[in-house]
């Protein structure tokens, strides 16, 4: 860049005294081995200018081409996709599939809830006939249990680690030194600590082992919710949808997949899903009855992308924006869910019909992150 104002200061200048030198030469003829001097003054410095800007691009060139070398080894590009490229008998796999069980567990009695997740390396299925290497909190694949507690209980969380490189696990819901708590527990060991659940919310949990983008997009997350000790209004049904992305490095219907780190840094998903698998709650809706309050509890669990949650064809009655339970919003359209992050929000829906839940970034409706919520029992069918 420093080459413009170079080039922009000598150009004129050269000119300048170039003019000035003729001028002198015929009128001033006296003065002509003076002038000569100065024009081999000035030829030098207008060589020294073209050999400044001259180096100064190539600077430039050099480091552009460095920028591009790099972004090249980082990313590949362009990069392959697999999205939307599932099995040929994708509709009687995507009925065959167990949908992964949303609706919210209870809060065990107790004071002391112990929560034990061992990691398993294993192939689980993102989408119809899609496999993929993950690595599973408790041996079922992404997202991880739904751990469930109330306000003033202690959680103690015990980690084996039957993987094959070193995990952990981190709770947004927690307020405890991370270097502690959420360190690496190697293959074969298991470690245990104990945090109180203070703060009520809906909190992502996720495996904090570096590089965390590549332990997130490989299935290491899940959702805490903590109930506030004054309860939230009643809800009939309460569902937990956890939101990520899935980046692949083929498109896993022969082999299964694993991470392209290409794709994940350059944040372009083949698959999302809620709760691990593109649209099973669309072959397999959640439910409700007419004029009954449904909850959900969304986490965006990324790695990267953002998750704008929506309901077709209602308005939220409450959105606990952020998982903030302390207060709520009414009447909104989106909510925002960042990576990271977790709301909470209350739907009550009085006419039967199929009512897809979305990011509304709808991409990642087209990758797979919708499903319905059937209220009653409606005839036909929603295309989503
Ligand atoms: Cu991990």
């Amino acid at each position: 860049m420093s080459s413009y104002p170079a080039t922009e200061r000598y150009g004129p200048r050269d000119r300048g005294h170039g003019a000035l030198a003729g001028a002198a030469v015929l009128l001033l003829g006296l003065a002509l081995g003076a002038l000569v001097l100065v024009l081999v003054v000035v030829a030098q410095s207008a060589d020294e200018a073209r050999d400044d800007a001259a180096a100064a691009t190539e600077q430039v060139a050099a480091t552009g081409h460095d920028h591009a070398a790099a972004a090249t080894a980082n990313t590949s590009l362009p990069l392959t996709s697999f999205a939307g490229k599932g099995a040929e008998n994708a509709d009687a796999l995507a009925k065959a599939h167990a949908a992964y069980p949303a609706a919210l567990p209870r809060v065990p009695a107790g004071d002391l809830v112990k929560v034990n997740m061992t990691l398993k390396d294993m192939t689980v299925e993102i989408a119809p006939g899609v496999k993929y290497n993950t690595w599973a909190f408790d041996g079922h694949g992404a997202p991880g249990p739904i751990v469930h507690v109330r306000e003033g209980q202690t959680v103690e969380m015990t980690l084996k680690n039957g993987g094959a490189i070193p995990h952990s696990i981190d709770f947004h819901a927690a307020r405890i030194a991370p270097n502690v708590a959420f360190r690496d527990v190697a293959p074969g060991d298991s470690f245990t600590f104990r945090f109180k659940a203070n703060d009520p919310g809906v909190y992502m949990y996720h495996c904090g082992t570096k590089p965390v983008l590549a332990h997130i997009a490989n299935g290491m997350y899940g959702a805490i919710v903590v109930d506030p000790a004054k309860p939230l209004p009643k809800a009939d049904n309460e569902y937990v949808l956890v939101a990520s992305e899935w980046y692949l490095n083929s498109d896993g219907l022969d082999e299964p997949a694993s991470l392209s780190m290409d794709k994940a840094r350059a944040m372009a998903p083949d698959w999302t899903t809620f709760n691990g698998y593109a649209n099973q709650y669309v072959t397999h809706p959640l439910t409700a009855d007419p004029g009954e309050t449904t909850r959900f509890y969304v986490v965006a669990a990324g790695p990267t992308l953002d998750t704008d949650f929506h309901v077709v064809g209602t308005i939220f009655n409450r959105a606990w924006v952020n998982g903030d339970m302390t207060t709520f919003q009414r009447g909104v359209q989106t909510v925002a869910v960042p990576a990271g992050g977790g709301a909470v929000f209350d739907v009550k829906i009085d006419g039967e019909g199929l009512y897809p839940f979305v990011s509304h970034a709808f991409a990642h409706v087209d990758l797979g992150q919708v499903g319905l919520l059937k209220v009653g029992n409606p005839k036909g069918h929603m295309s989503h």
